[in-house]
């Protein structure tokens, strides 16, 4: 990490939505940064992006290690647009070199319900709903590992491994478990489905058991993943943090925000814990195409995803003083766009958040 607060930060909108509400992140940064007094060093690009992959037939330049490596963080947008590059292709191109590349094994996702977004679960109010999925963010089922026999005829066969090592899934529970430890309920729940995918899931609770015998107060519970999604929506105060694959974690954290009012407003860190790289931040929405170039998207996710990045730095007063102004332009009509009923476009939902920042 930078010394001196000064701190070196990529600046990669990606793709749709993307490159609206990572503008809106931006400023809050620049307003952190002069109100808090650090110094911010924003190198844009236009990068793994699919309208740079239909300019140079790849997602990447060649140095993009070069270029990313010695940053202080990456904030991202959103990667993929369908019409124009298969999702697969933007996706293994650009975030999953990231996340792999750069050891940021750490995919980490908070839900919680803000005050001023009505959750579409009936009678929760702000505090019922207050918890973290970890995502294992570098393995497991997102695995390029497999196959096509006897492509395009009636034989034809396709394989794919999911790939857990001990290493992985080791360090990933003794993330999630030392971040139950340090939370008040000390409280850990395991996605698994060990009764059907019966080699990995069976050995990822045995992981489990064996990780969890060093948190001896740490109270702990695994679900099957499909009774857990149904908790989500019915019990959600039972969590305080859920540790999951990549593939369960990653749906667990779309369901998480969507139960607490919006997907639109959810953050995410995908951590190298050791700080050997550079970590990631992006909101758990993707680039939205369907609604890419109106100016309706909501920045909320975004400008939490920036006060993330600051909390990772180290400028948690920064971090704290943005969350604060997210839950006041919450309140407010000019804070919310469509997805919560409101009117506001991306940039005064932004203008908004800003605006309670400064004060
Ligand atoms: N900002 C999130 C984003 O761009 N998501 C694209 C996506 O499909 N990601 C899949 C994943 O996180 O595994």
């Amino acid at each position: 990490m930078s010394s001196e607060r000064h701190y070196r930060i990529a600046v990669i909108p990606g793709d749709g939505i993307g490159r609206e509400v990572v503008p809106e992140g931006v400023r809050l940064l620049e307003a952190a940064a002069e109100r808090f007094g650090f110094t911010l060093d924003l190198r844009h690009h236009d990068f793994a992006s699919c309208d740079y992959y239909l300019q140079h037939g790849r997602m990447l330049p060649e140095d993009w290690r070069d270029i990313l490596k010695p940053m202080d963080a990456i904030f991202f947008g959103a990667v993929g647009w369908p019409d124009k590059v298969p999702d697969h292709i933007s996706l293994w191109g650009s975030l999953l070199q990231f996340r792999r590349e750069f050891d940021q094994y750490v995919n980490l996702r908070p839900v919680r319900l803000m005050p001023g977004v009505p959750s579409p679960l009936a009678g929760r109010r702000p505090g019922d709903i207050d918890f973290l999925v970890v995502r294992e963010n570098t393995e497991g089922e997102y695995s390029a590992v497999g196959g096509t026999m006897f492509p395009g005829t009636e034989r034809e066969i396709v394989i794919q491994e999911t790939v857990m090592s001990r290493h992985g899934t080791d360090r990933i529970l003794r993330f999630a478990f030392d971040l139950a430890r340090s939370r008040p309920k000390k409280h850990l729940t395991s996605a698994t489905k060990s009764n059907g995918i019966a080699i990995t899931m069976p050995w990822w609770d045995s992981r489990v058991e064996a990780v969890g015998a060093d948190y001896p107060d740490v109270r702990r519970d695994k679900y099957h993943i499909d009774i857990l999604t149904a908790h989500f929506v019915l019990n959600p105060d039972r969590f305080d943090v859920v540790v999951g694959s990549n593939l369960f974690g990653d749906i667990l954290s779309d369901l998480g925000p969507a139960c607490t009012g919006t997907i639109g407003i959810a953050p995410s860190a995908n951590i190298n814990p050791e700080g050997r790289f550079p970590s990631l931040f992006e909101p758990v929405h993707g680039s939205a195409p369907d609604i890419a170039g109106q100016g309706i998207a909501n920045p909320i996710g975004q400008i939490w995803t920036a006060a993330m990045m600051l909390e990772h730095l180290g400028e948690t007063d920064a971090a704290a003083a943005i969350l604060a102004a997210i839950e006041a332009a919450l309140q407010t009509e000019e804070g919310r766009t469509r997805d919560l009923k409101g009117q506001a476009t991306t940039r005064q939902a932004g203008e908004a958040v800003l605006a309670r920042f400064l004060g």
